[in-house]
């Protein structure tokens, strides 16, 4: 009965968010551009396949900044903080308990590689969202990874239904080496918006730069538009 009145308050939390997010999102560019660059058949947002400048790759390389934490499941924590009403920090197992949701998706890594049709199963970063209450004044968020990696989201891209943070890929554990045990993953945007390893999403009142965006990749990473670096 518990369990169900908190089922039933993170579905309904869910929709008002969806709501109020719900213009921002349709506006995005990688569903409202009407000349986005790329190749190949529309995809289910109707944007080319194939992003300008990447080829598709059936291997899926490594990226990281020299360093791949190991997080044991019984220390493992998710930290969700910041302008929110019910700050959370999650068990492995409450992790799991919450609503799962499986998508096949496409990931773009920057580096010029797509990877297509991969199979995912996590938590929605949206469910993620209603659990915590986003306050009023939240606009974006900044991801936290355990080998202290960071990178910002806005809320109209992180609230988008294919924005999942995932523990499972092909069926299997997520491998470690690409972020395991938990992954956001963003394929609507480059890939280094994905945080692995993820440990912490903070709410913020105001954008804020991550690691790559400090460093001269584009805030935004907009696959549609070969929106790579800042200028
Ligand atoms: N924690 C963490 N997350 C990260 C990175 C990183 O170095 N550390 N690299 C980013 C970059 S630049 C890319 S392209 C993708 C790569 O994911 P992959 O190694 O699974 O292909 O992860 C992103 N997330
Ligand atoms: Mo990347």
């Amino acid at each position: 009965m518990e369990d169900q009145d908190k089922l039933n308050r993170i579905i309904e939390a869910r929709m008002k968010l969806k709501a109020r997010f719900e213009e921002q999102m349709r506006n995005t560019p990688s569903v409202a551009d009407d000349k986005p660059k790329g190749s190949g058949e529309p995809n289910r947002h109707g944007m080319p396949v194939i992003p300008i400048g990447q080829t598709a790759t059936s291997k899926w390389p490594v990226l990281d900044l020299g360093y791949q934490p190991n997080v044991p499941l019984d220390r493992w924590r998710l930290t969700i903080d910041g302008e929110v009403e019910n700050p959370v920090r999650l068990t492995w197992k409450q992790f799991m308990d919450l609503p799962q949701t499986r998508d096949t998706s496409d990931f773009h890594c920057v580096t010029t590689w797509s990877k297509l049709n991969m199979h995912w199963k996590g938590v929605s970063l949206l469910d993620l969202a209603a659990l915590v209450h986003p306050k009023e004044t939240a606009t974006h968020i900044m991801c936290y990874g355990y080998d202290t990696y960071t990178t910002n989201v806005s809320l109209q891209e992180a609230l988008k239904p294919d924005v999942l943070l995932v523990h499972t890929y092909e069926g299997q554990p997520l491998p470690h080496e690409h972020g395991g045990p938990v992954r956001m993953i963003t394929p609507q945007l480059y890939a280094w918006k994905g945080a692995k390893w993820i440990k912490r999403i903070e709410f913020l009142s105001a954008d804020k730069l991550g690691f790559w965006e400090e460093r001269g990749y584009s805030n935004t990473a907009y696959p549609w538009r070969n929106d790579r670096y800042s200028d």
